[in-house]
């Protein structure tokens, strides 16, 4: 199929078997935002493909047949953490036999190590280290942006920025200061996992709260700094948390605008304390991406990372919602640590076929969502 015969395609009207949906839909195709009622009412719908329509209406309304993607690479400069979440498989104790903590040296070596493509973005997150100085996080960043001047810095949750500014005994203002002068670009959406105390209280208790971490977005973006935003599910949270963490970030972006995206991620229980409980399924990974996209009027993108959910329903979310799905990773921990099965990495080639085979149009994006064009060795972006 090309994306000119599904251009060509006749917009379906909507259907459903689910009457609670039909003034849903209403609101949908009005252009009206959906509230909490409406939230819920999409979770407990057996009718995905009508919650589906819906949010590949709005999706199509905003982007079209594009479908963005990114060529970056993730690094992680230590998996030594002070917190002990139930959720993470990747984070160690100080003094544990399986630590490890880059040099700044090896941390600048591997960002060009195993690199056919030139990189658009580093994508920087790791454990919150006792004894690693602030300064230590500020160097790691201003080596990358003198030896990679033309890759874009997204480092930092916002879990890490309050860990850091404590560490460096100043505000999270003045760390967001001296991020910013020392070469962080933008943030990545990580920490968010679900807002309800309820919840965060068993899966994460030692991170910084729900209010905590959307006040550090609120201040990273009053800094100038665009950050993007994460939801973790499928794990002990019911429909109602997650309709509340994604009306809690749709109200700082009323005001703030500074999210760039929202990304789903699915909970992989193995090897976390939390092992017991099953993997997400296909339906629930395609449901949050619906739900996101049409609860969340007020963010630009809708992000299904490929790595977490596989490629396949990646590309099937194309269809659903998404207009993302993220970028070739090179080498990712956190989720294979907590047993991911999916590889380590895809080329460019890949992300550009699974988006075109699923009737969408590849564009190459920027950290900001500006286009990327190639030449021989090098890229440029459209500013
Ligand atoms: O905050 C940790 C999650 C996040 C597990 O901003 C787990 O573009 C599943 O935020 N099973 C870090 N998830 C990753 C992240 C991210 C990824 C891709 C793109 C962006 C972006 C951000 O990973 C953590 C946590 O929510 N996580 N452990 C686990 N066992």
């Amino acid at each position: 199929m090309t994306s000119e015969t599904v251009n060509a395609r006749p917009r379906h009207s909507f259907q459903t078997s689910d009457p609670a949906l039909e003034p849903i839909a209403e609101k949908v195709q009005r252009g009206e935002r959906l509230n909490f009622d409406d939230g819920v009412a999409l979770y407990r719908s057996g009718d995905i493909l009508a919650v589906g329509w819906m949010a590949n209406l709005v999706r199509e309304r905003l982007h079209g047949d594009v479908a963005y993607f990114n060529v970056n690479r993730h690094i992680n400069p230590t998996n030594v953490c002070v917190a002990s979440c139930r959720l993470c498989a990747f984070g160690r104790k100080k003094g544990a036999a399986d630590t490890y903590t880059m040099a700044l040296e090896e941390a600048w070596e591997t960002a060009g190590k195993g690199l056919t493509e030139a990189v658009t973005e580093f994508h920087i997150v790791g454990g919150l280290h006792p004894d690693l100085p602030f300064e230590y996080f500020m160097d790691l960043v201003s080596g990358l942006k003198e030896r990679y001047p033309q890759v874009h810095i997204k480092a930092f949750t916002m879990v890490e920025i309050a860990f850091l500014a404590k560490r460096g005994k100043m505000t999270i203002e003045e760390a967001l200061v001296k991020m910013k002068a020392a070469g962080v670009d933008s943030c990545p959406g990580g920490g968010a996992e679900i807002f309800a105390d309820r919840v965060r209280h068993i899966i994460c208790d030692h991170k910084i709260d729900g209010g905590e971490w959307l006040e550090t977005a609120r201040l990273t973006h009053k800094a100038g700094l665009r950050s993007n935003a994460t939801m973790l599910y499928g794990h002990i949270e019911n429909d109602e948390d997650r309709v509340d963490h994604m009306l809690r970030l749709r109200e700082v972006q009323d005001e703030t605008g500074g999210f760039q995206t929202f990304i789903p991620l699915s909970f992989h229980p193995e090897n976390t304390a939390l092992g017991h409980l099953p993997k997400s399924t296909g339906m629930l990974d395609i449901q949050q991406i619906a739900v996101g996209r049409l609860l969340l009027d007020n963010f630009a993108h809708i992000k299904s990372y490929w790595q977490m959910v596989t490629p396949k329903m990646a590309q099937i979310s194309l269809r659903f919602g998404a207009d993302d799905i993220d970028g070739t990773v090179i080498e990712e921990k956190i989720y294979h640590d907590a047993g991911a099965k999916t590889p380590q990495g895809l080329r460019r080639q890949d992300l550009v076929r699974l988006i075109t085979e699923a009737g969408r149009v590849p564009f190459e994006r920027d950290t900001l969502y500006r286009a990327v064009t190639r030449g021989e060795n090098s890229f440029t972006v459209a500013v």
